[in-house]
Protein backbone atom coordinates (compact mmCIF):
# COMPACT_ATOMS: atom_id res chain seq x y z
CA UNK A 1 0.00 0.00 0.00
CA UNK A 2 1.31 3.37 -1.11
CA UNK A 3 1.66 5.90 1.75
CA UNK A 4 2.53 9.54 1.97
CA UNK A 5 5.54 9.78 4.53
CA UNK A 6 7.24 12.76 5.14
CA UNK A 7 11.30 12.41 6.19
CA UNK A 8 13.18 15.17 8.32
CA UNK A 9 16.87 14.93 8.16
CA UNK A 10 18.65 14.13 4.44
CA UNK A 11 21.91 13.18 5.90
CA UNK A 12 23.75 10.25 5.32
CA UNK A 13 20.84 7.90 6.77
CA UNK A 14 18.00 10.39 6.39
CA UNK A 15 18.88 10.25 2.66
CA UNK A 16 18.98 6.41 2.48
CA UNK A 17 15.55 5.96 4.52
CA UNK A 18 13.79 8.58 1.95
CA UNK A 19 15.51 6.59 -0.97
CA UNK A 20 14.09 3.27 -0.08
CA UNK A 21 10.60 4.79 0.70
CA UNK A 22 10.89 6.59 -2.38
CA UNK A 23 11.85 3.44 -4.31
CA UNK A 24 9.30 1.48 -3.15
CA UNK A 25 6.49 4.25 -4.70
CA UNK A 26 5.59 5.69 -1.70
CA UNK A 27 4.90 9.58 -1.59
CA UNK A 28 7.98 10.73 0.40
CA UNK A 29 7.79 14.68 1.63
CA UNK A 30 11.55 15.33 2.63
CA UNK A 31 12.73 18.66 4.82
CA UNK A 32 16.84 19.08 5.62
CA UNK A 33 18.14 22.10 6.94
CA UNK A 34 20.44 22.40 4.66
CA UNK A 35 18.29 22.20 1.56
CA UNK A 36 20.92 21.24 -1.10
CA UNK A 37 20.95 17.25 -0.05
CA UNK A 38 17.49 17.11 -0.53
CA UNK A 39 18.04 17.53 -4.31
CA UNK A 40 19.05 14.28 -5.52
CA UNK A 41 16.05 12.97 -3.89
CA UNK A 42 13.54 15.48 -5.49
CA UNK A 43 15.81 14.06 -8.52
CA UNK A 44 14.25 10.87 -7.79
CA UNK A 45 10.79 12.39 -7.11
CA UNK A 46 10.42 13.43 -3.44
CA UNK A 47 8.30 16.33 -2.64
CA UNK A 48 10.75 19.38 -1.24
CA UNK A 49 9.26 21.41 1.80
CA UNK A 50 10.37 24.30 2.54
CA UNK A 51 9.53 24.24 6.21
CA UNK A 52 9.59 21.24 9.00
CA UNK A 53 5.75 22.23 9.13
CA UNK A 54 5.35 22.18 5.63
CA UNK A 55 6.62 18.48 5.67
CA UNK A 56 4.72 17.45 8.80
CA UNK A 57 1.13 19.06 7.21
CA UNK A 58 2.19 16.63 4.32
CA UNK A 59 2.05 13.26 5.61
CA UNK A 60 0.22 11.10 8.31
CA UNK A 61 3.72 9.33 9.00
CA UNK A 62 6.58 11.75 9.78
CA UNK A 63 10.03 10.15 9.97
CA UNK A 64 13.11 12.12 11.94
CA UNK A 65 16.54 10.83 11.39
CA UNK A 66 18.49 14.03 12.57
CA UNK A 67 21.35 14.26 14.67
CA UNK A 68 20.34 14.39 18.67
CA UNK A 69 17.24 14.37 20.19
CA UNK A 70 17.61 18.37 20.62
CA UNK A 71 17.52 18.70 17.20
CA UNK A 72 14.54 16.48 16.98
CA UNK A 73 12.39 18.70 19.57
CA UNK A 74 14.07 22.70 17.62
CA UNK A 75 12.91 21.02 14.55
CA UNK A 76 9.40 20.03 15.67
CA UNK A 77 8.97 22.50 18.61
CA UNK A 78 6.64 25.07 16.76
CA UNK A 79 4.80 22.44 14.40
CA UNK A 80 1.37 21.31 14.88
CA UNK A 81 1.78 16.87 15.47
CA UNK A 82 -2.01 16.46 15.99
CA UNK A 83 -3.13 13.56 14.25
CA UNK A 84 0.22 12.14 13.20
CA UNK A 85 2.74 9.47 14.11
CA UNK A 86 6.34 10.37 14.53
CA UNK A 87 8.34 7.58 14.03
CA UNK A 88 11.95 9.29 15.52
CA UNK A 89 14.72 7.22 14.26
CA UNK A 90 17.51 9.92 15.71
CA UNK A 91 20.28 7.74 17.95
CA UNK A 92 19.14 8.69 21.53
CA UNK A 93 18.79 7.52 25.58
CA UNK A 94 15.83 5.36 26.72
CA UNK A 95 15.22 8.63 28.90
CA UNK A 96 15.22 10.74 26.07
CA UNK A 97 12.81 8.62 24.15
CA UNK A 98 10.01 7.99 26.59
CA UNK A 99 10.74 12.12 27.11
CA UNK A 100 10.24 12.49 23.37
CA UNK A 101 7.03 10.05 23.29
CA UNK A 102 5.20 12.22 26.67
CA UNK A 103 6.25 15.55 24.30
CA UNK A 104 4.76 14.19 21.72
CA UNK A 105 1.32 12.73 23.33
CA UNK A 106 0.64 16.20 24.92
CA UNK A 107 0.62 17.16 21.39
CA UNK A 108 -2.09 14.47 19.66
CA UNK A 109 0.59 12.78 18.07
CA UNK A 110 1.48 8.75 18.09
CA UNK A 111 4.91 8.48 18.63
CA UNK A 112 7.46 5.36 18.03
CA UNK A 113 11.42 5.49 18.72
CA UNK A 114 13.80 3.52 16.15
CA UNK A 115 16.93 1.97 16.79
CA UNK A 116 18.78 1.54 13.62
CA UNK A 117 21.01 -1.63 13.35
CA UNK A 118 22.80 -0.59 10.16
CA UNK A 119 24.92 1.84 8.41
CA UNK A 120 23.40 3.44 5.47
CA UNK A 121 24.46 1.37 2.47
CA UNK A 122 22.57 -1.65 4.31
CA UNK A 123 19.02 0.35 4.34
CA UNK A 124 16.75 -1.36 2.14
CA UNK A 125 18.96 -4.84 2.07
CA UNK A 126 19.46 -7.80 4.24
CA UNK A 127 20.78 -7.69 7.04
CA UNK A 128 19.42 -4.13 8.01
CA UNK A 129 16.93 -4.24 11.14
CA UNK A 130 15.28 -1.57 12.72
CA UNK A 131 13.90 -1.49 16.29
CA UNK A 132 11.05 -0.05 17.34
CA UNK A 133 8.80 0.85 20.48
CA UNK A 134 6.29 2.91 21.61
CA UNK A 135 2.57 3.37 20.36
CA UNK A 136 1.68 -0.41 19.31
CA UNK A 137 -1.26 0.78 17.09
CA UNK A 138 1.29 3.25 15.72
CA UNK A 139 3.97 0.66 14.42
CA UNK A 140 1.25 -1.76 12.90
CA UNK A 141 -0.53 1.05 10.89
CA UNK A 142 3.18 1.83 9.23
CA UNK A 143 4.68 -1.45 9.69
CA UNK A 144 5.03 -2.22 5.89
CA UNK A 145 6.31 1.01 5.22
CA UNK A 146 8.73 0.62 8.05
CA UNK A 147 9.73 -3.01 6.30
CA UNK A 148 10.78 -1.21 3.10
CA UNK A 149 13.94 0.20 4.90
CA UNK A 150 14.77 -2.46 6.71
CA UNK A 151 13.63 -5.95 8.82
CA UNK A 152 10.88 -3.55 11.52
CA UNK A 153 10.71 -5.41 14.49
CA UNK A 154 8.53 -4.20 17.25
CA UNK A 155 10.44 -4.52 21.07
CA UNK A 156 7.71 -3.02 22.95
CA UNK A 157 5.43 0.15 24.25
CA UNK A 158 7.90 1.51 25.95
CA UNK A 159 9.39 3.67 23.84
CA UNK A 160 12.58 3.59 25.76
CA UNK A 161 13.28 0.11 24.92
CA UNK A 162 14.37 0.45 21.06
CA UNK A 163 17.50 3.04 22.21
CA UNK A 164 17.80 0.62 25.45
CA UNK A 165 18.42 -2.44 23.04
CA UNK A 166 20.05 -0.65 20.08
CA UNK A 167 22.96 0.55 23.15
CA UNK A 168 22.88 -2.65 24.24
CA UNK A 169 23.45 -4.18 20.94
CA UNK A 170 26.62 -1.70 20.52
CA UNK A 171 27.82 -2.59 23.77
CA UNK A 172 28.81 -6.03 22.68
CA UNK A 173 29.94 -4.71 19.41
CA UNK A 174 31.75 -2.46 20.92
CA UNK A 175 33.46 -5.34 23.69
CA UNK A 176 34.33 -7.71 21.17
CA UNK A 177 36.24 -4.98 19.09
CA UNK A 178 38.00 -4.32 22.24
CA UNK A 179 39.33 -7.73 22.75
CA UNK A 180 40.07 -7.61 18.49
CA UNK A 181 42.23 -4.46 19.22
CA UNK A 182 44.16 -6.20 21.98
CA UNK A 183 44.47 -9.29 20.26
CA UNK A 184 45.77 -7.33 17.17
CA UNK A 185 48.26 -5.20 19.16
CA UNK A 186 49.45 -8.59 20.74
CA UNK A 187 49.70 -10.93 17.18
CA UNK A 188 51.28 -7.95 15.09
CA UNK A 189 53.93 -6.98 18.08
CA UNK A 190 55.11 -11.11 17.24
CA UNK A 191 54.93 -9.97 13.54
CA UNK A 192 52.49 -12.90 13.06
CA UNK A 193 50.05 -12.24 9.85
CA UNK A 194 47.12 -10.51 11.48
CA UNK A 195 44.75 -10.99 8.79
CA UNK A 196 45.56 -14.96 8.91
CA UNK A 197 45.02 -14.80 12.41
CA UNK A 198 41.83 -12.82 12.15
CA UNK A 199 40.11 -15.53 9.72
CA UNK A 200 41.66 -18.80 10.59
CA UNK A 201 41.87 -18.47 14.13
CA UNK A 202 39.98 -15.83 15.65
CA UNK A 203 36.78 -15.62 14.28
CA UNK A 204 36.10 -19.48 14.74
CA UNK A 205 37.28 -18.95 18.18
CA UNK A 206 34.74 -15.96 19.36
CA UNK A 207 32.21 -18.02 16.97
CA UNK A 208 32.34 -20.69 19.23
CA UNK A 209 32.53 -18.54 22.30
CA UNK A 210 29.14 -16.76 21.16
CA UNK A 211 27.56 -20.04 21.12
CA UNK A 212 27.81 -20.58 25.06
CA UNK A 213 26.11 -17.03 25.64
CA UNK A 214 22.67 -17.99 25.47
CA UNK A 215 23.33 -20.58 28.36
CA UNK A 216 24.80 -17.80 30.34
CA UNK A 217 21.95 -15.85 29.90
CA UNK A 218 19.57 -18.03 31.20
CA UNK A 219 22.27 -18.09 34.03
CA UNK A 220 22.25 -14.58 34.67
CA UNK A 221 17.70 -14.86 34.34
CA UNK A 222 17.90 -17.04 37.15
CA UNK A 223 20.75 -15.78 39.37
CA UNK A 224 22.31 -19.42 39.05
CA UNK A 225 25.56 -18.58 38.41
CA UNK A 226 27.29 -22.37 38.76
CA UNK A 227 29.40 -23.28 36.26
CA UNK A 228 30.71 -26.81 34.44
CA UNK A 229 32.88 -24.78 32.13
CA UNK A 230 35.18 -22.44 33.77
CA UNK A 231 34.69 -21.00 37.36
CA UNK A 232 35.74 -17.38 37.99
CA UNK A 233 39.46 -18.60 40.03
CA UNK A 234 40.69 -20.14 36.68
CA UNK A 235 39.83 -16.61 34.88
CA UNK A 236 41.42 -14.58 37.59
CA UNK A 237 44.21 -16.47 36.96
CA UNK A 238 43.97 -16.76 33.12
CA UNK A 239 43.76 -12.87 33.25
CA UNK A 240 46.35 -12.62 35.47
CA UNK A 241 48.51 -14.53 33.06
CA UNK A 242 46.76 -12.34 29.79
CA UNK A 243 47.90 -8.87 31.63
CA UNK A 244 51.07 -10.42 32.69
CA UNK A 245 51.75 -11.54 28.84
CA UNK A 246 50.94 -8.66 27.31
CA UNK A 247 53.56 -5.95 29.47
CA UNK A 248 56.45 -8.63 28.68
CA UNK A 249 55.23 -8.53 24.97
CA UNK A 250 55.40 -4.67 25.22
CA UNK A 251 51.54 -4.00 24.56
CA UNK A 252 49.14 -2.44 26.85
CA UNK A 253 46.55 -4.48 28.34
CA UNK A 254 44.61 -1.54 28.72
CA UNK A 255 41.34 -2.64 26.94
CA UNK A 256 41.33 -5.50 29.23
CA UNK A 257 41.91 -4.32 32.52
CA UNK A 258 38.49 -3.28 33.45
CA UNK A 259 37.02 -6.93 33.14
CA UNK A 260 40.18 -7.93 35.21
CA UNK A 261 39.27 -5.61 37.95
CA UNK A 262 35.51 -7.08 37.73
CA UNK A 263 36.81 -10.35 38.37
CA UNK A 264 39.26 -9.58 41.00
CA UNK A 265 36.07 -7.55 42.83
CA UNK A 266 34.05 -10.62 42.82
CA UNK A 267 36.60 -13.41 43.51
CA UNK A 268 37.35 -10.89 45.98
CA UNK A 269 33.53 -11.69 47.36
CA UNK A 270 34.71 -15.62 48.02
CA UNK A 271 32.59 -16.41 44.96
CA UNK A 272 35.53 -17.82 43.06
CA UNK A 273 33.35 -21.00 42.29
CA UNK A 274 30.93 -19.09 40.02
CA UNK A 275 30.91 -18.88 36.43
CA UNK A 276 31.91 -15.95 34.47
CA UNK A 277 28.25 -15.03 34.63
CA UNK A 278 28.20 -13.89 37.56
CA UNK A 279 30.25 -10.95 36.93
CA UNK A 280 26.82 -9.18 35.78
CA UNK A 281 25.90 -9.13 39.87
CA UNK A 282 28.93 -6.29 40.13
CA UNK A 283 27.68 -4.50 37.83
CA UNK A 284 23.78 -3.20 38.86
CA UNK A 285 24.30 -0.39 40.93
N1 LIG B 1 25.24 6.88 9.69
C1 LIG B 1 25.24 5.76 10.40
O1 LIG B 1 25.89 4.79 10.09
C2 LIG B 1 24.42 5.64 11.69
C3 LIG B 1 23.81 4.26 11.87
C4 LIG B 1 22.97 4.12 13.08
C5 LIG B 1 22.03 5.27 13.28
N2 LIG B 1 22.67 6.55 13.06
C6 LIG B 1 21.92 7.70 13.55
O2 LIG B 1 21.12 8.33 12.55
C7 LIG B 1 21.03 9.72 12.83
C8 LIG B 1 21.45 10.51 11.62
O3 LIG B 1 22.73 10.09 11.27
P1 LIG B 1 23.39 10.48 9.86
O4 LIG B 1 24.40 9.44 9.54
O5 LIG B 1 22.34 10.75 8.85
O6 LIG B 1 24.14 11.82 10.29
P2 LIG B 1 24.56 13.09 9.39
O7 LIG B 1 24.90 12.65 8.01
O8 LIG B 1 25.59 13.80 10.17
O9 LIG B 1 23.24 13.95 9.33
C9 LIG B 1 22.73 14.66 10.45
C10 LIG B 1 21.41 15.29 10.09
O10 LIG B 1 20.93 16.03 11.21
C11 LIG B 1 20.68 17.39 10.75
N3 LIG B 1 20.85 18.29 11.87
C12 LIG B 1 21.85 18.35 12.75
N4 LIG B 1 21.61 19.31 13.68
C13 LIG B 1 20.45 19.88 13.34
C14 LIG B 1 19.68 20.94 13.90
N5 LIG B 1 20.06 21.57 15.00
N6 LIG B 1 18.53 21.28 13.28
C15 LIG B 1 18.12 20.63 12.16
N7 LIG B 1 18.80 19.63 11.57
C16 LIG B 1 19.95 19.26 12.17
C17 LIG B 1 21.67 17.60 9.62
O11 LIG B 1 21.24 18.71 8.87
P3 LIG B 1 22.30 19.47 7.90
O12 LIG B 1 23.60 19.53 8.66
O13 LIG B 1 22.38 18.65 6.66
O14 LIG B 1 21.70 20.80 7.69
C18 LIG B 1 21.53 16.25 8.91
O15 LIG B 1 20.36 16.21 8.16
C19 LIG B 1 21.93 10.01 14.03
O16 LIG B 1 21.16 10.05 15.20
C20 LIG B 1 22.85 8.80 14.04
O17 LIG B 1 23.36 8.50 15.33
C21 LIG B 1 23.37 6.70 11.81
Amino acid sequence: MTENISVLGLGLMGSALADALLSAGHHVTVWNRTPAKADPLIAKGAVRAATPAEAVEASPLVIACLLDYPSVHEVLQDTPLAGKTVANLTTGRPGEAREAASWAAERGADYVDGGIMAVPHMIAKPGALILYSGSSAAFERHEQAFAVMAEARYVGEDAGMAPLLDLAMLTGMYGQMAGFLEAAAMVTSAKYPLKEFTTDLLIPWLNAMAALQPDWAEKIETGDHSTEVSNLEINRAGMENLVRAFREQGVKPDLLLPMKTVIDQRTARGLAHEGLSGLVEELYN
